[in-house]
């Protein structure tokens, strides 16, 4: 004997039982529960049907329900897990890292040749005391030549040799003025090094370029001697070629330092000249406000490329500039 309601409850179970193995995902297997499980689902639904069952037939109908019901949660709970474990694992496959893959190479960068020479030559004068100081590219023509004790007529003021721009400023043509400007701002003693970027207008060939660098160095005090200078350049010398090289100082002229000379190094058998150098001259002194009857100055410049050309045995300026990296690489 087989009542209509138990072929009912058959017939929700078969049902039930095939929608919740087709379920894909956790929400629509949540709709699956609440549609035949729910307060108001199938299951609820028929056995409202069961207060019209004889005393005899609702308790066997009661069972049946109560199995498809065990039978549904079972089926569900062991769904759910199934497709949590299914996500999970679809999460782990997609977001995967393949340790065993080749990393992406980068190019190891590197400061260029001039920048090297020049932090070297500022760790050099750093470790002999001297601060570092920089200053402004366009000038006035009195911190370029005026406070430097360049006359009017001197060669170095020709307007062939310099950058002038509309408004009468200039592109300074040495790092002296930075000096002049550090000296008007700071009292002696004063120990200075300063480097930078400066403007010619020379025609560029294998060893002149319109825009180079320079280094120039300061020292004011009480008592400063030739033999100081000399001293600290040869010093310098030595740390910079590393190891001590014949030094020789030729007298020369500068309009800002009295007396001045050539610096000259013998590397490898011959004669290379290397810096500019002198006393400061009382004028320059005194054009910032220094007593030269108290103080006395030494200085010296030098230009950057030169010195890197033969440290390096580059035989064009050019290549300094040319960003070529077969060139860059070797350094
Ligand atoms: C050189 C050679 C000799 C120099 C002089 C000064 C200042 F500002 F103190 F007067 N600065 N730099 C100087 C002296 C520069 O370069 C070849």
């Amino acid at each position: 004997m087989t009542s209509p309601l138990a072929i009912e409850l058959q017939t929700l179970q078969s049902a039930a039982q095939a929608a919740i193995s087709a379920a894909t995902d956790l929400p629509e297997l949540e709709r699956l529960r609440v549609h035949y499980l729910g307060k108001k689902g199938e299951l609820s639904l028929i056995l409202k049907g069961m207060g019209k069952l004889g005393a005899e037939e609702r308790p066997q109908i009661g069972a049946v329900a109560n199995e498809v019901k065990e039978a549904l949660q079972n089926q569900l709970e062991s769904r759910k897990q199934e497709l949590q474990e299914a996500e999970i694992a679809a999460r782990l496959a997609a977001e995967t890292l393949d340790v065993t893959m080749p990393g992406v190479s980068r190019p190891q960068g590197r400061s260029h040749p001039l920048t090297q020479t020049i932090d070297r030559v500022l760790d050099i004068f750093v470790g002999l005391g001297y601060t570092v100081a920089t200053g402004p590219q366009v000038e006035t023509d009195y911190y370029n030549f005026e406070a430097l004790n360049i006359p009017a007529d001197h060669p170095a003021r020709d307007m062939q040799d310099t950058f002038f721009l509309a408004d009468g400023r200039l592109l300074r043509t040495h790092t002296s003025p930075v000096q002049i400007r550090y000296m008007e701002t700071h009292q002696p003693p004063i120990r200075i090094v300063a480097p930078g970027r400066v403007y010619r207008r020379d025609t560029v060939d294998a060893t002149h370029s319109a825009v180079f660098h320079q280094v120039e160095l300061l020292a004011v005090d009480r008592g400063l001697k030739f033999t100081d200078l000399k001293g600290t350049l040869e010093e310098f010398v030595r740390q910079m070629f590393g190891e001590s090289l014949p030094v020789r100082f030729r007298a020369s002229y500068f309009p800002f330092t009295e007396p001045s000379a050539e610096v000259d190094v013998q590397w490898r058998g011959k004669w290379l000249e290397v810096m500019g150098c002198g006393m400061v001259d009382p004028n320059v002194l005194q054009s910032v406000g220094y007593d030269p009857e108290i103080y006395a100055g030494f200085a010296a410049g030098f230009g950057v490329e030169r010195f890197a050309m033969v440290l390096h045995q580059i035989d064009d300026i050019r290549r300094l500039y040319a960003s070529d990296l077969r060139f860059l690489r070797q350094f």
